[in-house]
C-alpha cells in the first residue's frame, strides 16, 4: 500500500480547529483509495513565540524537506504584529521551499448563494496562479531615523526575469489545460517599471502557448470585473500582493472565505508543496467551534491530487460538493447555517 509522510502545522487559532476537524475525513478518503498518509504534526505558530521567541526553529525548513508534502492550518494572534507571524513562518516556508506558484480556485457551487445577482451554480469557476516568493513580499527595504520627524521607511517590490517568467508559464499551461483565456493582472500604467517589465515577460511567454487568449488589466478594473463579470475569468495571473488581494474578493463572491482552499507549490520539484486554506486564524471566532472546515477539506484535495492520488482528491472535492448542494445538510454559519465545525466534519465523512 502506497503511504505519504504529511508534515502538519495547524498555527493558530481556528487554523488548529480545521485542521483537528478535517483530518479524521481526509484520512478516510485516503484509506477509500488505497493508500496511508502518516502526519507529524509541528507546533510551530504564535504560541511557540510568546513561549520562545520563534515561530519555528531555525532547521525548520530543513525539517520539512523530508516529507512528501504539508499542510498548514492558519497564522495570526492578536497579542502579537500581523507582520512578525506572518514573515515567522508562512512566508519562509514559501520561501525556502520555493513554491513560486500559490495557486487558489475560485468556484461558486452548488447550494452556495452568491452576493452578485444572478450568479448561480457553475458561474464563477476561475483559478488564480499569485507569483509567491518575490514581488512585493521580497522583504527589500527599512526603516531608518526611527522616531525622527525624518523617520524614513522603503519597501521595494522585487521582480526577476526568472521569477515573472516561471510564474507566467505555470499559468498559461493551467490556461492550455482549461479553457485557453489568460488574465494578466499589473498596475504597469503607474508602476512603468516593475509592471511594465511583467506586462513584457507576459508578452514573451505567450508565444510560447499561441492557443491561449491573452487579456490584460490593471488591478482596480481587474478588482471591479471580478465582481462585475466574473464568468468571464479563467486563469488569472498576478504578483504576491496583487494575487493574495484579488483572491479575498474571488472568495466573497463565491461565498465564503471557509470555502477558499490553496495550494503552494513549485511544479515538479523535489521540494514539498504545502496546501492551506486561504483564511486567516480568525480571532473572532476562536473556542466558538463554528469555523467552517471545508476549505481546509478543499485543501487536502488539491495536496491529494498534487500527488498524484486523483481518486482520493475527487472523493473529498465531490463530499463537499454533495454537502453543499444538500439543503438538509448542516453548514456553517459564513454560509448561513448554525453548526458547528465538527457536524460539518461528521457530515462529510458519512458521504465518502
Ligand atoms: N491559511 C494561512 C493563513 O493564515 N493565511 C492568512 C494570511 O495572512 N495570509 C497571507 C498570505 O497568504 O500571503
Amino acid at each position: 500500500m502506497d503511504s505519504y509522510e504529511i508534515a502538519v502545522i495547524p498555527g493558530d487559532g481556528i487554523g488548529v480547529e480545521v485542521v483537528d476537524a478535517a483530518l479524521p475525513v481526509v484520512e478516510a478518503a485516503a484509506a477509500d483509495a488505497g493508500f496511508e498518509i502518516g502526519t507529524t504534526r509541528f507546533d510551530w505558530g504564535t504560541e511557540r513565540y510568546l513561549d520562545r521567541g520563534e515561530m519555528m526553529p531555525d532547521d525548520g525548513i530543513d525539517r520539512l524537506r523530508g516529507f512528501d508534502s504539508v499542510f498548514l492550518g492558519a497564522v495570526g494572534h492578536p497579542e502579537v504584529p500581523d507582520h512578525v507571524t506572518l514573515h515567522g513562518l508562512l512566508l519562509p516556508i514559501r520561501k525556502g521551499l520555493d513554491q513560486y506558484v500559490c495557486k487558489r480556485p475560485n468556484v461558486l457551487f452548488e447550494g452556495i448563494e452568491s452576493p452578485l445577482r444572478g450568479y448561480g451554480p457553475g458561474d464563477v469557476d476561475f483559478v488564480v496562479y499569485r507569483e509567491n516568493t518575490e514581488g512585493e513580499y521580497a522583504s527589500v527595504g527599512g526603516r531608518e531615523h526611527r522616531g525622527f520627524d525624518h523617520e524614513t521607511a522603503v519597501q521595494s517590490a522585487l521582480f526577476t526575469r526568472r521569477g515573472t517568467e516561471r510564474i507566467a508559464r505555470a499559468a498559461f499551461e493551467a490556461a492550455t489545460e482549461r479553457e485557453g483565456h489568460l488574465t494578466s493582472i499589473t498596475k504597469s500604467n503607474a508602476q512603468a517599471h516593475s509592471m511594465v517589465f511583467w506586462d513584457d515577460v507576459v508578452a514573451e511567454v505567450s508565444e510560447e502557448f499561441p492557443s491561449v487568449d491573452v487579456e490584460r488589466l490593471l488591478v482596480d478594473a481587474a478588482a471591479m470585473d471580478l465582481i462585475r463579470r466574473p464568468h468571464e475569468f479563467d486563469v488569472v495571473v498576478a504578483s504576491n500582493l496583487f494575487g493574495d488581494i484579488l483572491t479575498d474578493i474571488g472568495a466573497q463572491i463565491t461565498g465564503s472565505m471557509g470555502l477558499a482552499p490553496s495550494g503552494n507549490v513549485h511544479p515538479g520539484d523535489a521540494n514539498p508543496s504545502m496546501f492551506e486554506p486561504v483564511h486567516g486564524s480568525a480571532p473572532d471566532i476562536v473556542g466558538d467551534g463554528v469555523a467552517n472546515p471545508l476549505a481546509t477539506v478543499l485543501s487536502w484535495s488539491m495536496l491529494f491530487d498534487d500527488l498524484g492520488e486523483t481518486a482520493a482528491a475527487d472523493a473529498l472535492w465531490t463530499a463537499v460538493t454533495d454537502q453543499l448542494a444538500d439543503e438538509s445538510a448542516p453548514r456553517t454559519p459564513d454560509i448561513g447555517g448554525s453548526a458547528g465545525t465538527g457536524n460539518v466534519a461528521a457530515d462529510l465523512r458519512s458521504r465518502l
